[in-house]
């Protein structure tokens, strides 16, 4: 049995070695070209970067390491980061080993509890997650290492402990916003006999009927983990810890990103919406008359919640697992039974407007119904799960981009000027 520290120094010399070929033998082969549309349209389509954690598929969705997110639905979190930064998914002694590490990894600096106390009591809790995410900076391993002097070879080492550290706490963080944010009473401790879904579930202090919850928040935190290199979230983190700004930073600013209403606040915007719906028809509406909502929506010129992706083309898994997830535990609740029926009529709607390249639903469809259904009613606050979730991937990404020896990420801009020139236009 390896730990995951001894697993990733036996791979890291020969992903290395493996790519230094690969350079040397193709370095000036051409992979991608660029269009003006491409380079006024957020670079979609444009492969510029590299991320083997895992690839998105338009049609299968998120592939982990070589596995269909559906295949992983069962597993703990920490059998996830273990995939994500070694490319195996550990034995059961493994697992278990991995578990307790991460576990004894959880503890949060009184500090970081008297800077999210002194920030305005409306602070939103994604600006709060980003803050405790800074104010935790100060005990960067990486930061200490860098000071005293080590070699670019031993960068991911240090990056690895910043980022497994953080990975470990920021549950903890999440559930203690949770309950100052909302007046929920006092933090309920991490224990560290349990695994970190689990525990996270657990700190909320919300129901668990017959474990639930703890259920729910192990699928969630496996399915919101990866999505490649390039949204918002994984690729400014990518950015700013090729700067060699330590994980902390890097992470703090790619949450920043995760908050935006088209990326990660998006599971926020399901719910205002879907609550709208219901005032609007009472219950749950007919298919007609959602029908008729998600034209008023379009017509207002907003965009649908929830549906949509920049590379999917198809249902995205992840929401099909949290469809499934509510058809097994809640396929009573109202909300719930409004997000299956959603799924019944808005991608024909999206489909008949022609510009929508994505009509299905993608993970923000689904999740904070289920999130509604066991209590937790604070829908500004659903972001923040999918933050810590996201964790898990951005920072093992940041560790195998040391790994990898990559230098600071700096594409070239050209000015509007420039592709007149170059395209010959007048
Ligand atoms: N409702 C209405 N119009 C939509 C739409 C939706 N759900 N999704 C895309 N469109 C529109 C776009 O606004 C765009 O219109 P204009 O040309 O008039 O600007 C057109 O369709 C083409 O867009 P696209 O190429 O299909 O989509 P993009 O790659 O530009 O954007 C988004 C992808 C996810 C941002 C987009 O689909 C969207 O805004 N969806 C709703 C918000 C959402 O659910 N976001 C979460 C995405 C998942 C995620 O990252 N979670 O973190």
């Amino acid at each position: 049995m390896a730990t995951i520290q001894e697993k990733l120094a036996e791979k890291v010399p020969v992903w290395r070695e493996d790519i230094r070929g690969l350079i040397k033998e193709h370095g000036s082969d051409v992979i991608s070209e660029v269009t003006v549309q491409q380079a006024y349209g957020g670079m979609r389509g444009v492969k510029g970067l590299v991320c083997d954690t895992s690839y998105v598929d338009p049609d299968q969705g998120l592939i982990i390491r070589g596995h269909p997110i559906s295949t992983l639905t069962d597993r703990l979190p920490e059998e996830i980061i273990w995939l994500l930064l070694t490319g195996e998914l550990p034995s059961e002694e493994e697992r278990d080993a991995f578990v307790k590490e991460m576990a004894q990894r959880r503890d949060v600096p009184e500090g970081v509890w008297k800077t999210l106390e002194a920030m305005p009591a409306d602070s939103h809790p994604m600006t709060m997650l980003s803050v405790a995410a800074l104010t935790l900076e100060k005990d960067s391993k990486f930061k200490a290492k860098y000071a005293e002097g080590i070699k670019k070879d031993e960068y991911w080492v240090w990056t690895l402990e910043d980022a497994l550290d953080l990975m470990a706490k920021m549950p903890v963080v999440a559930a203690g916003i949770y309950r100052m944010r909302y007046g929920k009473g006092e933090r309920i401790p991490t224990d560290t006999s349990l695994d970190m879904g689990a525990d996270y579930a657990r700190m909320l202090g919300l129901p668990n009927p017959n474990g639930e919850l703890e259920k729910l928040m192990q699928l969630y935190l496996v399915l919101h983990s990866d999505h490649e290199g390039g949204n918002v979230s994984a690729f400014v983190t990518h950015i700013v810890n090729s700067a060699l700004s330590n994980i902390y930073y890097a992470y703090s600013a790619g949450m920043n990103g995760l908050a935006g209403p088209l990326h990660g606040l998006a599971n926020q915007e399901v719910l205002k919406w879907i609550q709208k719906l219901q005032e609007r028809f009472g219950g749950v509406p007919t298919h007609e008359q959602l029908r008729d909502f998600t034209w008023e929506t379009l017509n207002a010129g907003q965009v649908i919640p929830g549906y949509g992706h920049a590379v999917l083309r198809q249902t995205d898994p992840r929401f099909k697992a949290f469809l499934e997830f509510g058809k097994k535990y809640c396929a009573d609740d109202e909300i719930f039974q409004i997000v299956a029926r959603l799924f019944e009529v808005v991608p024909d709607i999206l489909k008949q407007i022609g510009k929508v390249k994505d009509p299905y639903p993608n993970v923000d469809a689904g999740s904070g119904a289920l999130l509604w259904h066991y209590g937790m009613h604070e829908y500004e606050y659903y972001t923040v799960i999918f933050g810590i979730s996201r964790a898990l991937g951005v920072c093992s990404q940041a560790v195998i981009s040391r790994a990898y020896m990559e230098p600071i990420t700096r594409p070239k801009s050209v000015t509007t000027e420039w592709i007149k020139k170059q395209v010959g236009a007048a």
